[in-house]
């Protein structure tokens, strides 16, 4: 639901598969982002590989990060996200950073700390991830990480981890 009290914000979503041509998957979720009513794309990301994180016996993921501007709130906006990521085939089991064909992470939503039952924002992992940081650094080489700090100061702290960019 639309909430018209609220103006629109920037929003950044990380996007990551490891399953089912995950290239392919990302591009797919991109035009199902673009599709939801109350978002729009303000840019996107090339597209990385990375190794996983988690299991290390499941493939090589694909990430990239997309900013969008939203009028949708927060919890709104996650349950749209989740919407897609079931249209992609994504099956949720037991184990923990298991493979996955879509995964769509809130990032950071304005300059907002959200703390919900089913929402952490900014995402608690994020300052820790190169296949984020490094997609949201190209995307947004000056963003301040609510909570956080400067996204440049983030990337001098963590390692690429075999990250690689693909285009
Ligand atoms: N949730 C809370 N905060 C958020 C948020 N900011 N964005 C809740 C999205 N969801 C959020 O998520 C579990 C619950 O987190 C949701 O019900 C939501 O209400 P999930 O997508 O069902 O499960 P998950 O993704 O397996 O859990 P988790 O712990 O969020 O995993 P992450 O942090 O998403 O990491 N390795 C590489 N190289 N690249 C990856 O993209 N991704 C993961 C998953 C593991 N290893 C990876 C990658
Ligand atoms: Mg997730």
């Amino acid at each position: 639901m639309k909430n018209s009290e609220i103006d629109w914000v920037a929003a950044y979503i990380g996007l990551g598969s490891n399953l089912a041509n995950p290239a392919e998957q990302i591009k797919s979720a991109r035009t199902a982002i673009t599709q939801i009513a109350g978002v729009k794309e303000l840019a996107f990301s090339s597209l990385y590989h990375s190794l996983p994180m988690g299991p290390k016996d499941q493939p090589d993921y694909v990430n990239a990060v997309m900013c969008v501007a939203t009028d949708l709130p927060p919890m709104d906006l996650l349950r749209c996200l989740q919407r897609i990521e079931n249209d992609q085939g994504r099956i949720r089991k037991a184990e923990r950073w298991g493979a996955r064909t879509l995964d769509l992470d809130v990032l950071i939503y304005g300059d907002q700390l959200i703390e919900l039952p089913d929402l952490s924002v900014p995402h608690p992992g994020l300052a820790e991830r190169a296949f984020v940081l490094y997609p949201l650094y190209e995307i947004a080489p000056h963003i301040r990480v609510p909570g956080k700090g400067d996204i440049a100061d983030l990337l001098a702290q963590c390692s690429m981890n075999g990250l690689k960019r693909l285009d």
